[in-house]
């Protein structure tokens, strides 16, 4: 291997953002029956449904179109002094699945490492948030009816074949709640019709017309769904500062719905302010808070957690620490509280001193706690690194 997951997916990075990102559908031919076997076989799948105790809507099932009833495929349990009626039941799931229904596995990149790991990778290239979910399809069927989705995927088949048709674009860059309701019947011309085969990748940006069916085999791929960010962003950031600006807080004319002129008058004029204002605003600022956004909302990847915690106290200054994979870590200094870093879910503030060490040690794949001698004593390194590692950005070499 030693490419990148986003070079797994398009080949050409460079080629690729250039003619098709956002614009057109892609076919890649794959490299293999295995190539995408460290992220997921049918055999992982296969273990998922029997033995995971997943919950509706992990797990959902569709046929012919239509989302099948949850009612069919899960059962009741109790645990504890609950009550669940949503737990999937497998035997049901293999029923519906020979008789046609497709699997659908939703947001695989939260429980199963090597997907945790092929997103975060992803979506660091991108900077823009990534999901998958993995769709089981069997012979002769089809999932989903002609549709378009509301953010660009790649499908990656894991296995078997699946027949693919991507048409023209139904609309222009569609934001989520932008869907369409009911049946499209006349597509028009497809733009890519083939035959998936395990290894290859299809992209597919919203907006594009696309339907799939298996025939003689049965299909099991991955749908890896970019959750863009977009200009819309930019305006809401922009908007969150509104309230502050009190030329937008004066009350609309007394009794301007029964009678609007005085509103009509005002429009105009207020909207010339807000332009002023939106275009006086510092770019750096706004760039700013979409970069925090990022960076403040990654789920965190713990695999291995507890070995961890459970091994602190083995730590020492000859101790050799890494950083975590798939941890992610942005350095925030412009506050003028001191250094703060965005840890995914958590956001960590530390004194402005600790910056030089903290760039030190990011700056490294590997380092021995000694090595952080010329910027801290030997207690204070020993602290900072034992809170990095319970942050879950840092782990300790344990040998093995
Ligand atoms: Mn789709």
């Amino acid at each position: 291997m030693g490419t990148t997951a986003f070079e797994r997916c398009v080949g050409d990075v460079g080629g690729f953002l250039d003619h098709y990102w956002g614009q057109a559908p892609l076919h890649r031919p794959g490299s293999g029956t295995d190539a995408f076997a460290d992220v997921l076989t049918l055999e992982d799948i296969d273990s998922l449904l029997a033995e995971r105790g997943l919950r509706f809507p992990a797990l959902r099932l569709v046929k012919d179109g239509a989302t099948l009833a949850p009612s069919t495929y899960t059962k009741r349990a109790r645990l504890q002094s609950r009550n669940l009626d949503d737990v999937i039941d497998p035997g049901r799931v293999y029923e519906h699945f020979s008789q046609g229904a497709t699997i659908v596995l939703q947001a695989l990149h939260r429980y199963w490492s090597p997907l945790s790991h092929f997103c975060r990778e992803l979506e660091l290239a991108l900077t823009h948030p990534v999901q998958v979910n993995v769709y089981l399809t069997p012979p002769s069927s089809r999932g989903l009816d002609i549709h378009y989705d509301t953010h660009d995927v790649f499908v990656l088949q894991v296995s078997g074949v699946k027949h693919w048709a991507v048409y023209g674009e139904a609309i222009h860059y569609p934001l989520a709640h932008q869907k369409r309701e009911g049946k499209i019947t006349d597509p028009g011309e497809a733009q890519i019709d083939v035959e998936l085969k395990p290894g290859d990748c299809l992209y597919i940006p919203r907006g594009f017309l696309h339907g799939a069916e298996t025939v003689e085999r049965e299909s099991a791929h991955l749908t890896i769904g970019i959750l863009s960010y977009t200009w819309r962003d930019v305006i809401d950031a922009l908007m969150g500062d509104v309230d502050h600006q009190v030329f937008l807080r004066e009350s609309l004319p007394p009794g301007f719905a029964r009678a609007n002129e005085k509103l009509l008058e005002q429009i105009p004029a207020k909207l010339q302010e807000f332009a002023r204002w939106a275009g006086g605003r510092d770019p750096q600022e706004i760039a700013d808070k979409l970069t925090r956004k990022f960076w403040a909302s990654r789920p965190p990847v713990l695999t291995g957690q507890l070995q961890q915690i459970l091994n602190l106290d083995q730590l020492d200054d000859s101790s050799l620490v890494r950083r975590r994979r798939g941890a992610t870590c942005h350095v925030d200094i412009k506050r003028d509280d001191g250094l703060t870093l965005l840890l995914g879910d958590r956001t960590l503030h530390l004194p402005a001193s600790l910056e030089p060490v903290v760039r030190y040690l990011l700056g490294r794949a590997e380092f021995r706690i000694e090595e952080l001698g010329d910027h801290l004593d030997a207690g204070s390194r020993l602290v900072l690194v034992r809170r990095l590692i319970k942050e879950g950005l840092l782990e300790q070499d344990l040998g093995g």
